[in-house]
């Protein structure tokens, strides 16, 4: 095959007239139709005087030609990068910098900040807004439906995923085509996915889970998707009785329980519920199958290296754990000074092997050696367990790592930005117990001198510098931090003392 990506997932659907994506407002778009767009999109950006091979960074909002961009860039061999909606001119620029793009997509409402970013790199900068309007599209709909797929192997890249680290600065994961189909397709045949399944999608598209796992595994199994912008409850309700299936991260599954219109016959028309991103609780899985007879299947994955590992789709799925290693997949839980696989009990290191695991960090070779090792295992930096019948559980992180409502938050990044702040000394960021997010993100900061520390303008600067989502949705301010002998920042002290904050 010229092009395994393209081929696999978009090309061969050229002409299939049935449905791809059902819309908010019940129009429908095919898997012909979306060939075209994406070829015209193809165009697009080779007009915009790309070759195989360049990065293509975009921040758009969830869209169909949204999704086309991506079709677009397997089809033209270059490598898509996603960048999420939320992140502010600062932290896009570094994304941009870093890549290296030579094409950076994004909202024309704010065309005006990404101008300079984009010339600053040098990259050419088009606009793409939610609603099927902008440059590209200006250069896409004047373009042939067709475009001569450029060839590509199974080990060329296909996208740049961003992923914080502790050291605050991101990492791009680099992903090859293979990295993307391998995982696909045992994903399709473990969870059953056929052409007859309707997927219930709001996830944002710039992540892992919303873009190769959502997306991949329907236009794989040529099904179609309910393609909402977001998660909206009423949104989800209507969308309901359309579909087969749903993958989520918990906080879908919580605030759909929180609702009472969420019941047994509202899931009726559902085969699967999925569940990821981030720890579903024990009892979330229960509540669950007490209001819907449904078991949630819950898997685990992350950026690097897709889906791991997954329950059964027929056999028991077992509640507050993540299942089996999937097919193709090797895991194990390791010491994490040796490196040594432990006894089945311990707890210890995930560590992953397979083709699913990404190729390395881009342009870091010295953090790709740290995590992948030479045998092939990439540590997760998360702590598993294995119980007697094979079930993995993750029970903690040995990385300083909050997840809120699926969003990956590493504390040492919001540490710098508070840490530059008038008046502050220092500061420790920590995660809580959250409701609705699963957990919340608290900013413990310690003044220079009594009262130096001004709240107001630490907000702002906060959000000038950061999304939205990383913000502490709690400050406080404190004498001192708690530190062990060392001289180490003591977090469970903190996460402790400030546990209730979202109670
Ligand atoms: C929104 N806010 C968040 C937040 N999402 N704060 C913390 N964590 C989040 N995840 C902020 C908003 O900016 C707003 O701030 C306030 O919280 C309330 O917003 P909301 O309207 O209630 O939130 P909503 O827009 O409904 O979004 C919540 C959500 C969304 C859960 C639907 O965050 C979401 O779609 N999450 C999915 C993330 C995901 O796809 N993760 C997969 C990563 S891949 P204010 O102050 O302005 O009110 C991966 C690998 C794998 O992890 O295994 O899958
Ligand atoms: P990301 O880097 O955004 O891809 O996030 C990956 C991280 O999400 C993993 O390293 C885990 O810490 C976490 N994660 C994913 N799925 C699960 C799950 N089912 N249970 C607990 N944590 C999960």
């Amino acid at each position: 095959m010229p092009n395994p990506l393209y081929d696999t997932l978009f090309g061969r659907h050229a002409g299939q007239d049935t449905p791809f994506l059902i819309l908010r407002d019940g129009s429908e778009i095919t898997h012909a139709a979306f060939v075209e767009m994406a070829a015209q999109f193809a165009h697009a950006i080779t007009t915009s005087g790309l070759v195989a091979g360049d990065r293509v960074a975009a921040q758009i909002h969830k869209s169909p030609e949204a999704l086309a961009l991506y079709a677009a860039c397997a089809q033209t061999g270059t490598v898509f990068l996603p960048l999420n909606t939320a992140y502010t001119p600062a932290e896009l620029s570094y994304f941009v910098e870093d890549s290296g793009a030579k094409l950076l997509v994004g909202d024309p409402k704010v065309a005006d900040t990404l101008k300079p970013i984009a010339d600053a790199c040098g990259a050419v900068l088009e606009t793409l807004d939610g609603a099927g309007g902008g440059t590209l599209v200006d250069l896409a709909k004047t373009s042939p439906t067709t475009f001569e797929t450029v060839d590509r192997e199974a080990g060329d890249l296909a996208a740049f995923l961003y992923t914080s680290g502790t050291t605050g600065r991101s990492k791009g994961a680099m992903l090859t085509q293979n990295n993307l189909l391998s995982n696909t397709e045992a994903l399709v045949d473990l969870w059953r996915f056929t052409a007859d399944d309707v997927l219930l999608h709001a996830l944002p598209i710039f992540h892992t889970h919303g873009l190769f796992v959502a997306s991949n595994i329907t236009l794989m199994a040529g099904g179609a998707m309910v393609f909402l912008p977001a998660f909206n409850l009423d949104d989800v309700f209507a969308a309901l009785p359309k579909s087969t299936s749903m993958m989520g991260v918990p906080t879908f599954y919580t605030r759909l329980l929180g609702d009472d219109l969420f019941t047994r016959d509202a899931s009726e028309h559902m085969r699967l519920f999925i569940s990821g991103s981030a720890p579903l609780l024990a009892e979330t899985h229960v509540q669950f199958e007490d209001r819907t007879g449904h078991r949630i299947l819950e898997r685990y994955g992350m950026t690097e290296t897709n889906m791991n590992v997954s329950n059964p789709y027929d056999g028991e799925r077992r509640a507050g754990t993540v299942g089996f290693a999937l097919p193709g997949t090797e895991v194990k839980v390791c010491d994490p000074s040796t490196g040594e696989t432990l006894p089945q009990g311990e707890i210890g290191v995930i560590e992953v092997r397979g083709p699913n695991v990404f190729k390395g960090y881009w342009n870091m070779p010295e953090k790709t050696a740290e995590e992948l090792r030479d045998d092939g295992f990439f540590i997760t930096g998360d702590l598993g367990q294995f119980d007697a019948d094979g079930y993995l559980s993750i029970v903690g992180r040995g990385k300083d790592l909050i997840i809120s409502g699926g969003y990956n938050i590493y504390p040492k990044e919001i540490e710098l930005v508070l840490d530059e702040q008038d008046g502050v000394l220092e500061s420790a960021v920590i995660g809580v117990p959250h409701g609705d997010f699963g957990e919340g993100v608290v900013g413990v900061l310690v003044e220079q001198s009594k009262g130096s520390i001004d709240v107001d303008a630490i907000k702002a600067a906060m959000a000038e510098n950061l999304a939205r989502f990383k913000q502490p949705k709690r400050l406080v301010v404190v004498d001192e931090l708690p530190r062990n002998t060392m001289g180490k920042v003591q977090k469970n002290i903190l996460r402790d003392t400030y546990n209730d904050s979202f109670a």
